[in-house]
């Protein structure tokens, strides 16, 4: 059976890096990067590059890219978009390319490029994500972006939603997955009212984006599969050979 590991933070990806070439990763930044990936394929967007650094960003706006950099939570100034899903409209990425930079979320892709497929997770593309992991049958890492290097509660419970849709067809010995797992079962009846102690909604309040957090737990709400390929995203059905 093939297996199912959860690095719970960007900081001990060194631990699992060995053994990438041979497993599927899947990229979780529920808050809000990969959410805001998902939703942005969902709207019409051709491709995301993922990229280190505002001027990186800033540097293909000016080829005509459509530009998006967020830094601790906000909209860096100068650029097309931040990383609000909310934001990334049929009107504003239909038909484009886009380049983004985020805190955690991109910085965590970069981090698995290596990997045999690297897939980009959220409560959106759920099940499109556990149906095509279900069929590739490989082992597994689901990767927590976290929050600068630290554990946080909303990536953790999105890696147990994963592993307990897949716990029939997947072998689950991980000490983090069964944590996940747990972590899922305690807040999967409402995940909205859960995570309102997580330390990241809090920050939402702060910047008063807080209406980002029930669009981003809207489970399926954008059946799509990006998979980040040769330093760029796109979405499966448009790519050959992931
Ligand atoms: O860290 C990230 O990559 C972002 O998702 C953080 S934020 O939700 O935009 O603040």
């Amino acid at each position: 059976m093939p297996t199912i590991e959860t690095i719970i933070s960007p900081a001990i990806f060194h631990l699992y890096e060995e053994e990438i070439h041979h497993k599927n990763v899947v990229v979780i930044d529920i808050l809000r990067a990969t959410t805001t990936m998902c939703t942005a394929f969902k709207n019409g967007a051709t491709e995301i590059l993922p990229v280190a650094k505002p001027e990186d960003a800033a540097a293909l706006q000016k080829m005509g890219w459509i530009a998006a950099a967020e830094r601790h939570g906000e909209t860096v100034p100068g650029f097309d978009l931040g990383n609000s899903p909310q934001d990334f409209t049929k009107e504003s990425v239909n038909g484009k390319k886009i380049a983004i930079t985020t805190t955690n979320g991109t910085r965590a892709l970069q981090m698995c490029e290596a990997a045999k497929a690297v897939f980009v997770g959220s409560f959106l593309n759920l099940s499109q994500l556990t149906n095509e992991l279900q069929h590739r049958g490989d082992d597994l890492l689901l990767f927590c972006a976290g929050w600068k290097d630290k554990f946080n509660l909303e990536d953790t419970l999105f890696a147990g939603a994963v592993a307990t849709e897949l716990s029939a067809e997947f072998d689950i010995f991980d000490d983090a997955t069964l944590a996940a797992i747990d972590l899922y079962n305690s807040a999967k009846n409402d995940l909205n009212k859960y995570l309102q102690k997580a330390s990241h909604v809090k920050r939402f309040k702060s910047l008063h984006i807080e209406s980002d957090l029930d669009v981003c737990l809207k489970i399926d709400s954008a059946p799509v599969l990006p998979v980040f390929k040769n330093g760029v995203i796109v979405q499966m059905n448009n790519e050959q050979t992931a």
